[in-house]
């Protein structure tokens, strides 16, 4: 029985530690010493290149090192074998930290206060109460629920927006197309947690920036499609959108003659909102190994019609 990992922002070794303590039998291997890929039954992978995962003919699950599984769903040669993604797997914890640490940041008029100390301006700007500035989060499962809660207990209003209704505590729940309109003419930070999918990518559009009242804040910690840079450039441009934090981006990594890269209103980070790490995810991937092994669902599956 053998693994084989694939990625190229991973280090290997703390992963495979950690799996033979748990599963000795199983022998691990890395891209590119693949020896005979008939003999492959587990692949844990971040992004492999499409049609990788094809070559190996007994493989019984794929395993993804993330949380988002949308790269892996463009690969027509996708195997028909369980794909499972992470669940948590400590993201939860870092994911909140960001968006609370954006909302903050947007809230306290920190863009606008650096702007100030960069030409010795002493300036305080009108105090905003908490309880006047809305944050809305766009995708209430395991992430954003967590980034939700997080913000709800720092005592700002929090609205969440997901495909079905859900009902979180301090958090005020929309749903559907027919939320989206409600929940955005409230929302003065929005805050992306969705999946990439069909129905998802793009959302972040014209449109959608519209539906904001003027003056709020971008924050987009889940995937680059989610947004056109071009309608985001040109809100942000025009004022209507006064600022936005970005981790991701349509091209990784951000291309050096990117306008987000020098715009006075947006902050860059190099997708690290949220990083997988051994030691607070090999366990799943154990536990999942382990479950296989004694012929049980694993935990995680992803809907393939859903995308997520
Ligand atoms: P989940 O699958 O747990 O949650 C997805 C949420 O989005 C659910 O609430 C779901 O609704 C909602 N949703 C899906 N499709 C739609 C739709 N069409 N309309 C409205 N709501 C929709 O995902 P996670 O919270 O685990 O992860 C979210 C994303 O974060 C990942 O897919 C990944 O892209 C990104 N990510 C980014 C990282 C980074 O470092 N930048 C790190 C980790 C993840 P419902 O509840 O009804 O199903
Ligand atoms: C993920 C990511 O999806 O890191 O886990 O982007």
């Amino acid at each position: 029985m053998s693994l084989v990992f694939y990625s190229r922002s991973d280090d290997p070794e703390p992963w495979r530690a950690a799996i033979a303590a748990a599963v000795p039998d199983l022998e691990f291997r890395v891209d590119p010493d693949i020896g005979n890929p008939a003999d492959v039954h587990y692949a844990l992978v971040w992004k492999p290149p499409q049609g990788w995962l094809a070559q190996f003919p007994n493989l019984r699950a794929i395993l993804s090192l993330g949380a988002g599984v949308d790269a892996l769903l463009e690969d027509p040669q996708l195997p028909h074998v369980p794909l499972t993604r992470m669940v948590d797997a400590g993201m939860g914890r870092q994911m909140a930290e960001y968006a609370a640490h954006a909302v903050l940041h947007f809230h306290r008029h920190m863009p606008r206060y650096a702007e100030h100390q960069r030409v010795a301006r002493w300036a305080p700007l009108e105090p905003v109460a908490a309880r006047d500035f809305a944050v809305g989060f766009m995708g209430l499962g395991v992430l954003g629920a967590q980034a939700a809660q997080l913000v709800a207990a720092l005592g700002y209003p929090v609205l969440g927006w997901s495909r079905t209704p859900k009902s979180l505590p301090g958090v005020e729940g929309f749903a559907g197309d027919r939320g989206l309109a409600a929940f955005l003419a409230r929302t003065r930070v929005l805050v992306n947690f969705l999946p990439l999918t069909d129905a998802t990518r793009g959302i972040i559009d014209a449109r959608l920036l519209a539906g904001l009242p003027r003056g709020a804040f971008v924050v987009n910690p889940a995937r680059g499609g989610h947004v056109v840079e071009r309608d985001l450039l040109a809100a942000l441009d025009s004022g209507h959108i006064a600022g936005a934090m970005l981790d991701v981006f349509e091209t990784e990594p951000l291309p050096a003659e990117h306008p987000f890269w020098k715009h006075p209103s947006v902050v860059v980070t190099p997708h690290v909102a949220a990083v997988t790490q051994a030691a607070d995810a090999a366990s799943q991937v154990i536990d999942n190994l382990l479950r296989l092994e004694r012929g049980e669902a694993p935990v995680g599956v992803v809907d393939r019609g859903a995308g997520y």
